[in-house]
């Protein structure tokens, strides 16, 4: 009988602390050896990795996929496509959204999200809440119950009408998350200010998708990212700021992070890779860039990455928002020249993230192999808490893995991903660095450049109230 179900020979692992030569053993999807030579023959299955690097599975703690929208428009990913297109990427656990619509329940919204997930992820998912209706119903009984059951991240919003919270209902959600030991991610930009800029330059004829960038200025960014820190601050509760796009937000959460405040903050690639510029497209090509907040510029690139390499940043996630360029359900749902105001905003990027980051920050040596493990594996899994289980490679942990090949150099193209969406905002654009094999609770899903695993065999985790979420002063650890 074989000691092991899969061995993982001669790589070079990568955690978020080392990084290190040695073998893997894999038992019943968990890994249960670490040594520096695992006898020959102790394992039905073995992989040779000499040359690559084994590295914790990607998760995508900022993700969505089949999420229900309200405006007509419809998500190209649904939980299959979505998750397979996330393996193929090298992720091998995503965070997606159940989200409450204004008035309704939002325990339905999260049976309802189960069911959309259910037999189609291919990958381990958890969910966020996000919580559009803090109701007596949903704070008194609702949001704690779910917190309790394994859903300890909500995201609010401070813009977008039907998801708004104003500054009175954001106190009341972070006062129940610091009771409850919940993490809040907050969408940061500032509404009136939106909607004011938004209303004149429709006065003014320019609804092209570029004045979409000059209605969502960073000031407005800025403001509401000094606001939700002020208001944190004032509950004496952490709190995660989402996709931050620039210098100006940075600012503010560099300056909250050195009061000792318990700030953290996520990026995502189309703030490094992106820039305005890339909604001046001819004709209506730009809404294929339209996302909030939007990219800025060449020097707000850099401060990002600054940011990635001295710490402001924890989480590099990326906001897959997929909608479909041509096409009434997606980018053009209304019409191919329709006002910026109407474009369903996101854009994809699940299968990428990795790569991306990878070839431009470890490549480039902007960050380190280590810094790169934390921002796309370990840290989103200890902020949104199912680490050590998912995050790391270590006795006992999920045997998540992608073996990565750091030389093999790949053109990204739409047609080599695995969305369910037209296009990509990075096609064309080269990259070193791709996941050779992945491996899903030590079963290979990932082979050859294609999808490997079973259907639908993702499962569900329910997530510990994570120690990041505990206020100041609270913290036993
Ligand atoms: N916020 C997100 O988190 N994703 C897509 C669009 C948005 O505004
Ligand atoms: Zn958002
Ligand atoms: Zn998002």
């Amino acid at each position: 009988m074989s000691d092991f179900d899969l061995v993982i020979r001669n790589g070079k692992v990568a955690t978020a602390a080392d990084v290190f030569s040695c073998d893997l053993g894999i038992v019943d999807g968990r890994i249960v050896a670490m040594a520096e030579g695992i006898a020959l023959g102790a394992s039905r299955h073995e992989i040779d990795a000499a040359g690559k690097l084994v590295l914790p599975g990607g998760v995508d703690a900022h993700c969505h996929f089949d999420q229900p929208t309200g405006d007509g428009s419809q998500m190209a990913d649904d939980f299959r496509s979505g998750t397979v297109s996330a393996a193929c990427g090298g992720t091998t656990t995503v965070i997606p959204f159940a989200c409450q619509v204004k008035g309704a329940s939002l325990r339905a919204a999260v049976e309802d999200y189960h069911r959309r997930a259910e037999g189609k992820a291919v990958i381990d998912y958890a969910f966020h809440l996000i919580v559009s209706d803090p109701s007596d119903q949903v704070l008194g009984q609702e949001l704690p119950a779910l917190i309790r059951d394994g859903y300890t991240s909500f995201k609010i919003y401070m813009t977008y009408d039907d998801l708004k919270l104003d500054d009175r209902q954001i106190l009341d959600v972070l006062a129940l998350a610091r009771r409850d030991g919940a993490m809040a991610m907050i969408h940061a930009e500032n509404s009136d200010c939106i909607a004011w800029l938004t209303e004149k330059l429709e006065l003014a004829g320019q609804t092209a998708p570029h004045f979409h960038a000059l209605s969502r200025p960073q000031i407005a960014e800025r403001e509401a990212t000094h606001r939700v820190i002020s208001l944190a601050e004032l509950v004496d509760v952490p709190i995660l700021i989402v996709h931050v796009s620039g210098r100006e937000a940075i600012e503010q959460i560099r300056w909250a992070q050195g009061r000792g405040l318990r700030v953290y903050a996520e990026t995502c690639p189309q703030y490094l890779f992106l820039t305005a510029e890339d909604l001046h497209l001819d004709g209506f090509e730009g809404a294929k860039c339209i996302c909030s907040p939007p990219p800025r510029d060449a020097a707000n690139q850099e401060a990002v990455w600054d940011g990635l390499e001295n710490g402001v940043f924890q989480v590099f996630s990326s906001d897959h928002a997929p909608f479909r360029f041509k096409d009434p359900k997606g980018k053009m749902l209304r019409g191919a020249e329709a006002p910026f105001r109407h474009v369903p905003n996101g854009i994809p990027g699940v299968e990428t993230r990795l790569a991306l980051l990878f070839s431009e920050g470890v490549g480039k040596g902007r960050i380190t192999l280590t810094r790169f493990v934390e921002l796309t594996s370990a840290n989103p899994a200890r902020i949104y808490g199912l680490y050590p289980r998912k995050g790391t490679i270590a006795i006992g942990a999920d045997a998540d893995l992608a073996i990565w090949d750091p030389e093999r150099e790949v053109t990204i193209t739409n047609g080599m991903l695995h969305h369910n969406v037209d296009y990509t905002p990075y096609e064309g654009r080269k990259v070193k660095g791709w996941p050779e094999t992945v491996i899903s609770r030590g079963e290979i899903i990932v082979e050859g450049g294609g999808f490997a695993g079973g259907a639908g065999r993702g499962r569900f985790l329910k997530c510990d109230s994570p120690v990041p979420a505990r206020p100041k002063g609270r913290s036993e650890e």
